[in-house]
């Protein structure tokens, strides 16, 4: 079914993603109701048009599909068990970050109640709602990802993966992974750089511009290691434990802990340890598998 900006919708969880996502499918011209655990969390909505009501109950009697962006995967159980009938034939969108067997056991779940479920990963904060460069990554239900797509895409570019619901969140963690990563090789960085007298928001603007050079890496990585040939490295895993080496002892030095690249160090160490210091460095993947 072909869905119009008439259709209404129903957020429940007003954090501040609940409200970005409330606040652009109002903007959108969707005819919003949003429940929120505590009160007063509306006032803005409730300006902007939308139905505030004080019980998950009536917020989902408003029709439409219900999206939930609640705090994690056992706020989600506490507010729909208790309305389950209720949502027994409803389209149930689920933003919250859920690990992926936790959005599987909401499907199922769901499935066991007559549920339809989509589950979804935001690749955003709250002020990229509605914006360029904001993603939202969907699996589970196809039927509601294709009749909802036009308001989806308000949220965010709009993308399926299938229809194991665990699936998007996987997506969504790994990436947050490497986001975890990035921001604590940077906290590393800039601890190094005050030791020298120079500001983090000074090496911020050096360090951005590296690690977007950097990622130009990852897809002669991804192919290396899909090719699980590691014999004619990029750059040895000798190579690199040398570096790692020289980076812990100018750290020591400038008295700065390593607790955000030993692990990395580790890895390599336990490859050398093996015998596989003349492969290539990718190989590291195999260590975590
Ligand atoms: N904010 C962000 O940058 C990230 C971006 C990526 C995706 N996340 C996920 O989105 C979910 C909601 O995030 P949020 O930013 O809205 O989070 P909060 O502002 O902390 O609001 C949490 C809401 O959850 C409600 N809540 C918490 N526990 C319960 C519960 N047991 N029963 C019912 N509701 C609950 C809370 O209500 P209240 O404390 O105001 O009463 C808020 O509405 C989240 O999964 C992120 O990982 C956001």
């Amino acid at each position: 079914m072909a869905e119009t900006t008439n259709t209404p919708v129903t957020v429940l969880g007003l954090g501040a993603m609940g409200q970005a996502l409330a606040a652009t499918l109002l903007k959108g011209g969707h005819p919003t109701t949003v429940w929120n655990r505590t009160p007063g969390k509306d006032t803005d909505l409730g300006a902007a048009g939308a139905v505030s009501t004080p019980s998950v109950a009536e917020a989902v009697q408003a029709g439409g599909p219900i999206i939930v962006v609640l705090f994690d995967h056992a706020s989600v159980h506490t507010t729909l068990d208790p309305v389950v009938d209720e949502l027994s034939g409803r389209q149930v969108i689920n933003l919250t970050s859920t690990a992926p067997n936790e959005a599987r056991e909401l499907a199922t779940w769901a499935a066991e109640h007559g549920i339809d479920y989509l589950d979804g990963g935001i690749m955003a904060i709250p002020p990229m709602i509605g914006q360029p460069g904001a993603s939202i990554l969907y699996s589970g239900s196809e039927a509601i990802f294709n009749e909802h797509r036009t308001a989806l895409e308000l949220l965010a570019a709009a993308e399926y993966f299938g229809d194991d619901a665990g699936r998007a969140s996987t997506y969504d963690f790994a990436l947050l992974a490497n986001m975890y990563a990035m921001f604590g090789g940077f906290m590393h960085g800039a601890a190094m750089m005050r030791s020298v007298g120079v500001s983090a928001s000074a090496f911020a603007e050096r360090a951005a511009a590296w690690v977007t050079a950097m990622a130009q890496m990852f897809p002669a990585y991804g192919e290396l290691i899909d090719s699980g040939d590691y014999t004619q490295p990029i750059q040895s895993l000798a190579f690199h434990k040398a570096a790692l080496d020289a980076i812990n002892r100018a750290s020591r030095d400038a008295g700065v802990a390593t607790d955000f690249v030993a692990p990395i160090k580790n890895l390599i160490d336990r490859q050398i340890a093996d015998g596989n210091g003349a492969l290539e460095f990718a190989r590291t993947i195999e260590e975590l598998i």
